[in-house]
């Protein structure tokens, strides 16, 4: 197989999962800008993600978020799913939106909330088992906001004890992937604010905990794909989380603000095992003022790209330089692999693939833009920005 060839190849097992809060209304909490024609039920939800599938070729599934997605029948929901062309993918907890969780949910004061907060982790997990979905996401907003307020320590001590029950439910084949954030909406301590605490948790826990890496959720600085190798090469990296930032956690298409960090981080990923490891793939985003299927097709070719680039890096040469001690053409090899313009290489890829070499303009041909404004009226809000 020549070198383009076994690119091609490895591009086509990437995988990436599209989140079902992008194809709502959001915004900030200054405003939400609504669209028309966007999603008024999960079932929309997943006809526009199915959307983005059959143009890109490469994101097949959907990660839901309990309650925004609630129906009654589960089973029901991965059929009409698998019967539109893709799956249901991660499970995401909500233990944000209710006013019981003022101070906290797992790791909340009172033993009442922290009951509700795992019930509904439970509640979770009995619908990956409906669905068939590998990932139970756990994102927590719980923290302080003055020093004194709560102990922080007794906090981790209840982390841990929910955690520990909500990983004692979990199956054969199922895992739970805890995401960290460095603040907000907590301002003086994060319960889970940085990939140290959420490894330190998963270690405990088991195989079957891993960690999420949302990109969107470092300080300004961090260098990332450093994170990446070091779960990798612990074998804790259970996803990401993509989107891109230019300021705190702000939702844009991923690759939008830094698409070198994504390549480095790619490069570490490629480096670390590669697509076919269990490194999931997922979205992250908000569409505040762009319009959303076409941002979330951007968004996936951007991941293309970076990997694409990333899977470009000439690793002998690199390999070479870096033992011979030489900065600058180890620099290089990097460099040059970021800077070769993969666009023609995706295309080929593509119309091997049997699909439109341009994702975005046969979306635009397809019509489902002017059917969808037509026929939905009401949109859905994702959740954000109320
Ligand atoms: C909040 O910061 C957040 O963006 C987290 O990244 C979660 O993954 C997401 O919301 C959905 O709950
Ligand atoms: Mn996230
Ligand atoms: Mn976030």
């Amino acid at each position: 197989m020549t070198e383009l060839a076994a690119v091609k190849t490895a591009l086509k097992t990437q995988a990436v999962e599209t989140p079902s809060w992008a194809y709502g209304n959001s915004g900030t909490r200054f405003k939400v800008f609504a669209q028309q024609g966007v999603p008024r039920t999960p079932q929309e939800k997943l006809a526009d993600a199915a959307q983005v599938h059959a143009v890109t070729g490469v994101a097949p599934t959907v990660a839901l978020h309990i309650p925004w997605d609630r129906v009654d029948d589960y089973a029901a929901l991965a059929k009409f799913a698998r019967d539109h062309g893709v799956k249901l993918g991660a499970i995401n907890s909500n233990t944000f939106q209710d006013d019981a969780y003022k101070l906290g949910s797992i790791c909340h004061p009172d033993a009442a909330v922290r009951r509700k907060a795992v019930d509904h982790l439970l509640e979770c997990v009995d619908i990956m088992d409906a669905t068939g979905s590998r990932d139970l996401k756990l994102w927590f907003a719980d923290g302080t906001n003055y020093p004194g307020q709560d102990d922080i320590r007794a906090r981790q001590d209840r982390l841990a004890e929910g955690l520990t029950e909500v990983y004692a439910r979990l199956g054969e084949g199922q895992r739970m992937l805890l995401e960290y954030k460095f603040f907000e909406p907590a301002f003086y301590s994060t319960d889970v604010p940085d990939w140290g605490t959420a490894y330190a948790h998963c270690l405990k826990l088991g195989e079957k905990a891993q960690v999420v890496v949302d990109t969107g959720h470092h300080a300004p600085g961090t260098n990332i794909e450093f994170i990446v190798a070091t779960l990798l090469r612990e074998n804790k990296l259970g996803g990401f989380d993509f989107n891109s930032r230019f300021y705190a956690d702000d939702d844009l298409m991923v690759g939008a603000a830094d698409p070198f960090q994504l390549f480095r981080i790619m490069h570490e990923v490629i480096r670390g095992g590669g697509l076919s490891s269990d490194v999931a793939f997922m979205l992250d985003q908000c569409h505040n003022i762009e319009a959303k299927i076409p941002a979330i097709i951007r968004s996936v070719m951007n991941v293309q790209e970076a990997t694409a680039k990333a899977l470009l890096v000439d690793r002998d040469a690199l390999a070479t330089a870096q033992r011979e001690g030489d900065v600058l053409a180890a620099n290089a090899v990097l460099m040059d692999a970021y800077n070769t313009d993969v666009r023609p290489l995706l295309a080929d890829l593509r119309q091997d693939m049997g699909l439109d070499p341009d994702p975005i303009t046969a979306y635009h041909r397809s019509g489902w833009a002017e059917k969808i404004v037509a026929e939905r009226v009401g949109g859905q809000q994702a959740g954000w920005g109320a």
